[in-house]
């Protein structure tokens, strides 16, 4: 610890925080626009300026650490002159068109500016880059609206480990991009969209799909089925006011319905359905392994698509370890166009399969080649929270309303695919089962070690007594891994390319605590936020009275009715894909 004093008050502060850290342990608020808590110090604002006695200049609260004896004043007259120019000069190449900007009354530029006391535009000029960057299915790039602050560069490099998005030229002519001045498309984006929850401006955002479907939903004749993703309920409050992780699944199925979608389905049900059939995939290897054949292992998750994109850039020779599943939602809207579509009369080309998903990377993902159009669009839990306030829907107000049948059947085990460890959590619940045939012998069934939003976490099971059909697994121990983020799905990845790898199967999601905080949720979020969300997970799988994938009666009823058998002929045409290189 050490003494400091900031504004005549003397303080104990750690030694390693920075002035910033340092002033908020105490109420003390520095105003402060780059930083990006938990991260690597980035310092390009400046708007964080204080005065420290003895130095020669303003010093950057965030990047300046303190000493014993420091004695700091945040908000002398020189202080707040000099973040009001900083501020004027990075206003003065901003749009003022604040009222049509898609950010307006969220944007934390706006925010700053009154905080500081900006209410006039002094400085008029030249405007550097303006130049929009819409030629990919995920992510819009605005650089006439970017400020600089660099905090996407932080997020692309130190956290997500990617490093496409960089500081371009000098000067006047400095913007933020990949080199060379292409476009996301054309380089190796994951559109993770991890940039657009740091933007505090509306730089980047996911690209909207909210008029497709509004366009859909008014055409006569058109069957509109919509189907939320896991963790959307966790965080869709957050857009109207409730705290982080009130859940609010009954009320998003009612703003659905009022919405005018005709068929409100749950992604929930798709997770199961990948459980049965990634677990027995995951056990046809295994048996193989075993039985000492030639296989892919460790097997990995397939179903974030910002990670699968990844893998293809990245590590292509690797694809062969993927699971040949695919994502829940892509599932459910090629079960919506066939099976859904013969039970209803309605023809598949009448049918437009919108997905909520708190990812940018579905909007990508919806388009590859390989899914056979099975979704249409996507919205973003953002996306979704503007068109409910767009309808003018009293979303605290109403009462909650359910998905519908047969596709709004779901288990807790597919509740916890939102967070990180969940898809493997619930893969364990089912293939133990069917190895042993014994339940989990683990507290409320959750695999501890691999709970929790550590970025790798890691597991293993032993198997002491097996059924018949899996004798030869007897005093066997399986070894499992969870990554969440970019940088650390990299280190797996990096083991089996160096044929180190202890595991058999591995679950990967690109964003840094799974779907939780994915790139398409409200913002902010922050370590506390995610944490939150990640309890609300939890807490809807505990409630459910169903918390095993094989349990979902659903599920058992479509392939007696139509499946068949897990990775069955009817399983491969509609559920399994392949990725090449
Ligand atoms: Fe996820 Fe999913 S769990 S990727 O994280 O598997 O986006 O929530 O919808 O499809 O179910 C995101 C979340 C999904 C899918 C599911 C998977």
């Amino acid at each position: 610890m050490v003494k400091i004093t900031i504004n005549n008050k003397q303080l104990e502060v750690p030694s390693d925080v920075t002035i910033l850290q340092a002033a908020k342990m105490h109420g003390i608020l520095i105003p402060n626009f780059c930083f990006l808590e938990g991260v690597h110090k980035n310092g390009s604002c400046r708007i964080c300026s204080v005065e420290v006695e003895g130095a020669k200049s303003l010093q950057a609260a965030c990047m300046t650490n303190v000493t014993d004896g420091m004695v700091v004043h945040t908000n002398t007259k020189k202080v707040r002159q000099a973040r009001k120019i900083i501020y004027e000069l990075m206003l003065s190449n901003h749009p003022k068109d604040c009222l049509s900007c898609d950010r307006n009354r969220h944007c934390e530029f706006q925010e700053l500016g009154e905080v500081i006391g900006v209410s006039e535009n002094p400085y008029e000029g030249d405007m550097s880059i303006q130049y929009v960057d819409d030629n990919n299915p995920s992510i819009v790039r605005d650089l006439s609206k970017c400020v600089l602050c660099r905090r996407c560069v932080t997020m692309c490099n130190e956290v997500q480990g990617v490093g496409i998005l960089n500081n371009q030229n000098r000067g006047f002519d400095t913007f933020v991009g990949p080199s060379e001045g292409f476009d996301l498309d054309g380089i190796n984006c994951s559109y993770c969209g991890q940039c657009t929850t740091v933007c505090p401006v509306d730089a980047l955002s996911e690209r909207d799909s909210i008029n497709d479907v509004w366009r859909m939903l008014h055409e006569e004749g058109k069957r509109v089925i919509v189907q939320t993703a896991p963790a959307v309920r966790a965080a869709l409050g957050e857009e109207f006011g409730y705290a982080p992780g009130t859940l609010v699944t009954g009320k998003m199925a009612a703003a659905l319905r009022e919405l005018g979608f005709h068929d409100i389905f749950d992604t929930n049900f798709a997770a199961d359905l990948t459980i049965i059939e990634e677990g027995n995939e995951f056990l046809q290897r295994l048996t193989k392994a075993v039985q000492h054949e030639e296989v892919s292992l460790p097997m990995i998750t397939s179903c974030s698509p910002g990670w699968i994109k990844y893998i293809e850039n990245r590590f292509p020779e690797q694809l062969d370890h993927l699971s040949s599943c695919k994502s829940p939602h892509m599932m459910l809207g090629a079960l919506a166009k066939s099976f859904y579509a013969e039970k209803i009369g309605v023809d598949p080309k009448d049918i437009y399969v919108v997905s909520i998903m708190p990812c940018t990377a579905k909007k990508y993902e919806i388009t590859r080649p390989e899914m056979k159009d099975d979704v249409d669009a996507v919205l973003t839990t953002r996306e979704l929270g503007k068109m409910i306030k767009e309808a003018g829907i009293d979303f605290r107000n109403l009462e909650d309303g359910e998905f519908d049948k047969p596709f709004g059947i779901s288990t807790g085990a597919a509740d916890i695919f939102g967070t990180t460890g969940g898809v493997m959590e619930a893969a364990i619940r089912t293939v133990f089962e069917i190895i042993t045939g014994t339940e989990l012998p683990f507290e409320n069934l959750h695999v501890k070690p691999i709970m929790g939003l550590s970025s790798i976490k890691e597991g293993e099971l032993f198997i002491e007594k097996a059924t018949d059909d899996y004798k030869a697994f007897e005093g066997q121990t399986v070894k499992v891994a969870v990554a969440s983020g970019l940088t650390s799905a990299r280190l797996l990845l990096q083991q089996i390319e160096d044929g180190v790898s202890p595991y058999h199967f591995i679950e990967i999601m690109a964003c840094p605590g799974g779907c939780i905080s994915g790139g398409g949720q409200p913002r902010p979020t922050n370590a506390e936020i995610r944490e939150k969300r990640m309890e609300a997970i939890y807490r809807e799988d505990e409630g459910k009275e169903l918390r095993k994938s094989h349990d979902n009666p659903a599920i058992l009823k479509l392939y007696e009715d139509f499946l068949g058998e897990p990775l069955g002929h009817k399983s491969h045409e509609l559920l399994h894909t392949h990725y090449v290189k």
